[in-house]
Protein backbone atom coordinates (compact mmCIF):
# COMPACT_ATOMS: atom_id res chain seq x y z
CA UNK A 1 0.00 0.00 0.00
CA UNK A 2 0.71 3.58 -1.00
CA UNK A 3 2.50 5.30 2.59
CA UNK A 4 2.17 8.96 3.51
CA UNK A 5 2.26 11.00 6.04
CA UNK A 6 -0.63 13.34 7.32
CA UNK A 7 1.19 16.64 7.54
CA UNK A 8 -0.97 17.43 10.80
CA UNK A 9 1.58 15.29 12.64
CA UNK A 10 4.79 17.79 12.33
CA UNK A 11 2.64 21.09 12.89
CA UNK A 12 3.96 22.78 15.76
CA UNK A 13 0.96 23.99 18.10
CA UNK A 14 2.38 27.11 18.95
CA UNK A 15 2.26 28.35 15.30
CA UNK A 16 -1.19 29.48 14.59
CA UNK A 17 -2.77 32.24 13.04
CA UNK A 18 -4.88 34.31 14.97
CA UNK A 19 -7.64 35.34 13.01
CA UNK A 20 -8.81 39.21 14.41
CA UNK A 21 -10.96 40.17 11.63
CA UNK A 22 -12.28 38.54 8.61
CA UNK A 23 -14.52 40.72 6.09
CA UNK A 24 -16.44 40.17 2.67
CA UNK A 25 -14.36 42.05 0.70
CA UNK A 26 -15.96 41.27 -3.40
CA UNK A 27 -17.35 38.83 -5.23
CA UNK A 28 -15.65 38.46 -8.79
CA UNK A 29 -17.29 36.98 -12.03
CA UNK A 30 -13.87 37.07 -13.57
CA UNK A 31 -10.30 37.50 -13.16
CA UNK A 32 -10.80 41.17 -14.05
CA UNK A 33 -13.14 41.91 -11.22
CA UNK A 34 -10.97 40.23 -8.36
CA UNK A 35 -9.63 42.81 -5.69
CA UNK A 36 -6.05 44.36 -6.14
CA UNK A 37 -3.15 42.09 -6.19
CA UNK A 38 -1.71 43.71 -2.37
CA UNK A 39 -2.67 40.62 -0.24
CA UNK A 40 -1.58 37.21 -0.06
CA UNK A 41 -4.30 34.64 -1.24
CA UNK A 42 -5.24 31.59 0.56
CA UNK A 43 -7.95 30.12 -2.31
CA UNK A 44 -10.59 26.89 -1.29
CA UNK A 45 -11.46 24.61 -4.17
CA UNK A 46 -12.86 21.88 -4.99
CA UNK A 47 -15.83 19.34 -6.27
CA UNK A 48 -19.02 21.36 -5.29
CA UNK A 49 -20.69 20.44 -2.15
CA UNK A 50 -17.24 19.33 -1.31
CA UNK A 51 -17.25 21.53 2.02
CA UNK A 52 -15.43 24.61 0.60
CA UNK A 53 -17.72 27.18 1.96
CA UNK A 54 -18.17 25.41 5.14
CA UNK A 55 -14.66 25.17 5.65
CA UNK A 56 -13.86 28.84 5.11
CA UNK A 57 -16.04 29.57 7.80
CA UNK A 58 -14.69 26.95 10.17
CA UNK A 59 -11.72 28.49 9.78
CA UNK A 60 -12.63 32.24 10.55
CA UNK A 61 -14.75 30.79 13.27
CA UNK A 62 -17.55 32.76 11.59
CA UNK A 63 -20.54 30.54 10.87
CA UNK A 64 -21.91 32.91 8.19
CA UNK A 65 -19.22 34.55 6.96
CA UNK A 66 -19.59 32.31 3.35
CA UNK A 67 -23.04 31.15 2.00
CA UNK A 68 -23.21 27.34 2.16
CA UNK A 69 -26.53 25.31 1.32
CA UNK A 70 -26.59 21.50 1.02
CA UNK A 71 -27.35 21.91 -3.05
CA UNK A 72 -24.32 21.77 -5.51
CA UNK A 73 -23.21 24.31 -7.58
CA UNK A 74 -24.54 26.85 -5.02
CA UNK A 75 -21.53 29.46 -5.29
CA UNK A 76 -21.28 31.03 -8.44
CA UNK A 77 -18.85 33.89 -8.15
CA UNK A 78 -15.30 34.39 -6.69
CA UNK A 79 -15.71 35.53 -3.30
CA UNK A 80 -12.82 37.09 -1.21
CA UNK A 81 -12.57 37.74 2.49
CA UNK A 82 -9.79 39.78 4.17
CA UNK A 83 -8.58 38.52 7.54
CA UNK A 84 -7.08 40.28 9.71
CA UNK A 85 -6.29 43.58 7.34
CA UNK A 86 -3.04 41.38 5.66
CA UNK A 87 -4.28 38.38 3.64
CA UNK A 88 -7.42 36.80 1.92
CA UNK A 89 -9.08 33.91 2.10
CA UNK A 90 -10.76 33.10 -1.42
CA UNK A 91 -13.89 30.90 -1.78
CA UNK A 92 -14.23 29.28 -5.32
CA UNK A 93 -17.42 27.89 -7.07
CA UNK A 94 -16.85 24.45 -6.95
CA UNK A 95 -16.27 21.98 -10.31
CA UNK A 96 -18.19 19.15 -11.52
CA UNK A 97 -21.22 20.70 -11.36
CA UNK A 98 -23.36 21.94 -14.24
CA UNK A 99 -27.15 22.08 -15.27
CA UNK A 100 -28.74 21.14 -18.22
CA UNK A 101 -26.91 20.78 -21.90
CA UNK A 102 -23.73 23.15 -21.14
CA UNK A 103 -22.61 20.01 -18.49
CA UNK A 104 -18.74 19.84 -20.65
CA UNK A 105 -18.52 23.80 -20.84
CA UNK A 106 -18.76 24.02 -17.38
CA UNK A 107 -16.69 21.28 -16.30
CA UNK A 108 -14.49 23.52 -14.94
CA UNK A 109 -15.05 27.21 -15.05
CA UNK A 110 -13.34 29.35 -16.93
CA UNK A 111 -12.84 32.18 -14.62
CA UNK A 112 -11.71 30.10 -11.68
CA UNK A 113 -8.85 28.05 -13.79
CA UNK A 114 -8.17 32.25 -15.29
CA UNK A 115 -7.60 32.97 -11.25
CA UNK A 116 -5.23 29.77 -10.35
CA UNK A 117 -3.32 30.27 -13.27
CA UNK A 118 -2.72 33.88 -13.75
CA UNK A 119 -3.30 35.24 -10.23
CA UNK A 120 -0.45 36.59 -9.09
CA UNK A 121 -0.53 37.00 -5.06
CA UNK A 122 -2.08 33.37 -5.17
CA UNK A 123 0.18 31.96 -2.40
CA UNK A 124 -1.54 28.64 -1.54
CA UNK A 125 -4.57 26.62 -2.76
CA UNK A 126 -6.58 24.27 -0.35
CA UNK A 127 -7.75 21.17 -2.70
CA UNK A 128 -10.65 19.90 -1.05
CA UNK A 129 -12.13 16.42 -1.44
CA UNK A 130 -14.44 14.38 0.18
CA UNK A 131 -12.74 11.60 2.60
CA UNK A 132 -16.20 9.72 2.22
CA UNK A 133 -15.74 8.80 -1.48
CA UNK A 134 -12.83 6.77 -3.55
CA UNK A 135 -10.66 8.29 -5.70
CA UNK A 136 -12.90 10.18 -8.15
CA UNK A 137 -12.06 10.80 -12.14
CA UNK A 138 -12.75 14.05 -11.69
CA UNK A 139 -10.75 14.96 -8.64
CA UNK A 140 -7.60 13.23 -10.19
CA UNK A 141 -7.94 15.47 -13.47
CA UNK A 142 -8.30 18.33 -11.43
CA UNK A 143 -5.29 17.26 -9.52
CA UNK A 144 -3.31 16.42 -12.72
CA UNK A 145 -4.68 20.46 -13.85
CA UNK A 146 -2.92 21.74 -10.85
CA UNK A 147 0.03 20.18 -10.86
CA UNK A 148 0.47 20.58 -14.42
CA UNK A 149 -0.02 23.94 -14.00
CA UNK A 150 2.57 24.77 -11.40
CA UNK A 151 -0.17 25.77 -8.80
CA UNK A 152 1.20 25.40 -5.46
CA UNK A 153 -1.46 23.65 -3.60
CA UNK A 154 -2.00 20.86 -0.80
CA UNK A 155 -4.55 18.63 -0.27
CA UNK A 156 -7.61 18.41 2.45
CA UNK A 157 -9.93 15.57 2.46
CA UNK A 158 -13.51 17.34 4.38
CA UNK A 159 -16.30 16.11 6.38
CA UNK A 160 -14.33 13.22 8.39
CA UNK A 161 -16.82 13.53 10.71
CA UNK A 162 -19.36 11.45 8.36
CA UNK A 163 -16.94 8.40 7.74
CA UNK A 164 -15.35 6.21 9.97
CA UNK A 165 -11.35 6.75 10.48
CA UNK A 166 -11.10 3.76 8.52
CA UNK A 167 -12.29 4.90 5.85
CA UNK A 168 -10.92 7.92 6.16
CA UNK A 169 -7.69 6.52 5.90
CA UNK A 170 -8.56 3.73 3.08
CA UNK A 171 -9.76 6.70 0.74
CA UNK A 172 -6.74 8.95 1.35
CA UNK A 173 -4.09 5.79 0.67
CA UNK A 174 -5.71 4.95 -2.47
CA UNK A 175 -6.35 8.51 -3.09
CA UNK A 176 -2.39 9.34 -2.77
CA UNK A 177 -1.69 6.39 -4.00
CA UNK A 178 -3.22 7.28 -7.95
CA UNK A 179 -1.80 10.79 -7.88
CA UNK A 180 1.77 9.57 -6.63
CA UNK A 181 3.27 8.96 -10.48
CA UNK A 182 2.96 12.87 -10.92
CA UNK A 183 5.26 13.79 -8.00
CA UNK A 184 8.81 12.98 -6.53
CA UNK A 185 7.79 14.42 -3.28
CA UNK A 186 3.46 13.73 -2.71
CA UNK A 187 1.69 17.07 -1.81
CA UNK A 188 0.82 17.67 1.98
CA UNK A 189 -2.35 16.19 3.45
CA UNK A 190 -4.69 17.09 6.23
CA UNK A 191 -8.13 15.97 6.92
CA UNK A 192 -10.66 18.10 8.27
CA UNK A 193 -14.76 18.68 9.39
CA UNK A 194 -16.27 21.94 9.80
CA UNK A 195 -18.58 20.31 12.16
CA UNK A 196 -15.99 19.30 14.94
CA UNK A 197 -13.33 21.59 13.91
CA UNK A 198 -10.93 18.88 13.18
CA UNK A 199 -8.20 19.85 10.80
CA UNK A 200 -8.70 23.83 11.68
CA UNK A 201 -5.67 24.48 13.49
CA UNK A 202 -3.31 22.68 11.59
CA UNK A 203 -4.76 24.87 8.71
CA UNK A 204 -4.62 27.93 9.80
CA UNK A 205 -0.48 26.34 10.83
CA UNK A 206 -0.11 26.31 7.32
CA UNK A 207 -1.16 29.53 6.55
CA UNK A 208 1.23 31.09 9.50
CA UNK A 209 3.85 28.93 8.01
CA UNK A 210 3.22 30.66 4.36
CA UNK A 211 2.93 34.12 5.31
CA UNK A 212 6.34 33.47 7.60
CA UNK A 213 7.62 32.35 4.07
CA UNK A 214 6.47 35.21 2.42
CA UNK A 215 7.41 38.26 5.07
CA UNK A 216 11.21 36.27 5.29
CA UNK A 217 11.33 36.44 0.97
CA UNK A 218 10.10 39.92 0.75
CA UNK A 219 13.38 40.61 3.45
CA UNK A 220 10.85 42.15 6.29
CA UNK A 221 8.71 41.10 8.90
CA UNK A 222 6.76 43.66 8.94
CA UNK A 223 3.23 43.44 8.41
CA UNK A 224 1.32 45.37 5.24
CA UNK A 225 -0.37 47.53 7.03
CA UNK A 226 2.62 49.23 8.80
CA UNK A 227 4.26 49.70 4.78
CA UNK A 228 2.23 52.06 3.94
CA UNK A 229 4.56 53.67 1.77
CA UNK A 230 4.35 51.38 -0.67
CA UNK A 231 1.03 52.36 -3.18
CA UNK A 232 -1.00 49.56 -3.81
CA UNK A 233 0.65 48.52 -7.61
CA UNK A 234 4.03 48.19 -5.81
CA UNK A 235 2.97 45.77 -3.63
CA UNK A 236 0.98 43.74 -5.98
CA UNK A 237 3.78 43.73 -8.11
CA UNK A 238 6.11 42.79 -4.81
CA UNK A 239 3.56 39.46 -4.35
CA UNK A 240 4.24 38.48 -8.04
CA UNK A 241 6.99 36.61 -6.52
CA UNK A 242 5.46 35.63 -3.52
CA UNK A 243 4.59 32.27 -4.13
CA UNK A 244 7.27 30.05 -1.71
CA UNK A 245 8.35 27.45 -3.06
CA UNK A 246 8.62 25.95 0.22
CA UNK A 247 4.68 25.04 -0.46
CA UNK A 248 5.10 23.77 -3.85
CA UNK A 249 4.62 20.07 -3.28
CA UNK A 250 6.42 19.10 -6.55
N1 LIG B 1 -21.25 16.55 8.10
C1 LIG B 1 -20.60 17.55 7.49
N2 LIG B 1 -21.24 18.28 6.56
C2 LIG B 1 -20.54 19.27 5.95
C3 LIG B 1 -19.18 19.54 6.24
N3 LIG B 1 -18.77 20.55 5.45
C4 LIG B 1 -19.84 20.91 4.71
N4 LIG B 1 -20.91 20.14 4.99
C5 LIG B 1 -22.25 20.22 4.39
O1 LIG B 1 -22.10 19.97 2.99
C6 LIG B 1 -22.96 20.83 2.24
C7 LIG B 1 -22.12 21.63 1.25
O2 LIG B 1 -21.29 22.51 1.97
P1 LIG B 1 -20.70 23.83 1.30
O3 LIG B 1 -19.71 24.37 2.27
O4 LIG B 1 -21.80 24.73 0.86
O5 LIG B 1 -19.98 23.20 0.04
P2 LIG B 1 -19.23 23.96 -1.18
O6 LIG B 1 -18.06 23.13 -1.53
O7 LIG B 1 -18.97 25.37 -0.83
O8 LIG B 1 -20.34 23.82 -2.31
P3 LIG B 1 -20.54 24.71 -3.65
O9 LIG B 1 -20.50 26.15 -3.27
O10 LIG B 1 -21.88 24.28 -4.13
O11 LIG B 1 -19.45 24.32 -4.59
C8 LIG B 1 -23.69 21.69 3.25
O12 LIG B 1 -24.96 21.09 3.50
C9 LIG B 1 -22.83 21.64 4.49
O13 LIG B 1 -23.55 21.79 5.69
C10 LIG B 1 -18.54 18.74 7.24
O14 LIG B 1 -17.36 18.88 7.57
N5 LIG B 1 -19.30 17.76 7.83
MG1 LIG C 1 -19.60 27.09 -1.70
Amino acid sequence: MFRFNLFAATVSPDCIVHISSAIFNCSAPNLAACPDEALPEFAFIGRSNVGKSSLLNALTGKESLARTSPTPGFTRLMNFFTINRRWRLVDLPGYGFAQGARKDAARFNRAVANYLRHRPNLSLVFALIDSGLPPQEIDLEFIEWLTAHAVPFVLVFTKTDRVSAENVQANIADFMERISKWFEKSPAVFTCSAKTGEGRRELLAVIDETLTAIEAESGSDAPEEETPALTVNERARANRKRRPDLNRPW
